[in-house]
């Protein structure tokens, strides 16, 4: 195996960046600096993973590559601006993202809550207009995507998190709030990826089930990391508040690793379902977590 976890997919993951680049122009620097923020933000070095689902899960269902794209560089879009948000010293005050100072330190608050709204309704507009997808496909994907960052997704999630994280919960709450906040959009970019094929809704339910067991474990992954020493595979900046309680904090690392494993199995077992016992999705999930759990 491997030591990147993005190996086999550079073609794929250049086709985003390329796509993203192309969808915020320099030129959107007419009202600088909130152009050149929002295509930091955006452009920024992540690992590009939900964006590559919705690719993926797309093309391998038989979707249109193009419409794929431009539907998983919208939920790359709405990550974005959730990083952006989740920075914020209202939020988690973490200054840095991605390796680089955070948004708000570069730029201001004021702009960074500027360039994750218009990043948001950069995604929406991307979406709603996407070539090749019926109106009907269009809807469900905006629909899909709204619910994933609304009160039941992202912005449930980060509020539970807020309030709930530095008291002691049960774990069940801990991983409640560990759905809403990193499954759900984990779950709208592979569901909008079978809305872009035409998948069934059996497919459809089954693409979410494994997004919502990946969800869980990346999270796990995430809080493993922030105890670990150095950053890490998932591009992890580390540390930045060790006081939360997390099921890592409360559990240990050892029966943190248990649950991923478990986590991860489930996944792979809905992909099989969907897609047989191998396929491009198995493949990124295999990188991703042999990665994180030698680092964790
Ligand atoms: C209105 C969009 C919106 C959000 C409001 C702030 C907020 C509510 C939610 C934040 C949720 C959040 C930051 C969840 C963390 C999810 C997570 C595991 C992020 C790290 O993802 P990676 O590792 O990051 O894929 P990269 O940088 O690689 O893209």
């Amino acid at each position: 195996m491997t030591s990147d976890p993005k190996a086999g997919f550079e073609a794929a993951l250049r086709r985003i960046d390329e796509r993203l680049e192309a969808l915020l122009p320099p030129t959107l620097a007419s009202h600088a600096p909130l152009g050149d923020a929002l295509r930091e933000s955006v452009l920024a070095p992540g690992k590009r993973l939900r964006p590559l689902m919705t690719l993926l899960a797309a093309e391998d269902l038989g979707g249109s590559a193009a419409a794929a794209l431009d539907a998983g560089c919208a939920v790359e879009m709405v990550h974005a601006a959730s990083l952006v948000l989740d920075d914020l010293p209202c939020m988690d005050d973490a200054t840095l993202r991605r390796g680089q100072p955070a948004l708000h330190v570069r730029h201001g608050e004021d702009v960074a809550v500027l360039v994750a709204i218009g990043s948001l309704a950069g995604a929406y507009q991307l979406i709603a207009g996407i070539d090749g997808l019926s109106a009907e496909a269009r809807v469900e994907a905006v629909a899909i995507l709204s619910a994933a960052v609304g009160v039941r997704g992202l912005v449930g999630g980060q509020f539970e998190d807020l309030r709930g994280g530095r008291h002691r919960r049960a774990v069940a709450e801990i991983a409640a709030a560990n759905g809403l906040k990193t499954g759900s959009l984990f779950s709208a970019a592979v569901e909008i990826g079978g809305v872009v094929a035409g998948a069934s809704g059996g497919v459809r339910a089954e693409l979410r089930g494994f997004a919502e067991e990946l969800g869980h474990a990346f999270q796990l992954v995430d809080d493993l990391l922030d105890r670990a020493p150095s950053s890490s595979a998932l591009g992890k900046d580390v540390g930045q508040d060790r006081n939360k309680s997390t099921i890592v904090s409360m559990m240990g690392p050892a029966a943190a690793r248990r649950r991923i494993e478990r986590h991860v199995s489930r996944a792979e077992a809905s992909l099989t379902r969907v897609f047989g016992p191998s396929s491009r999705m198995h493949g990124l999930l295999a990188l991703v977590f042999e990665h994180a759990m030698r680092q964790g």
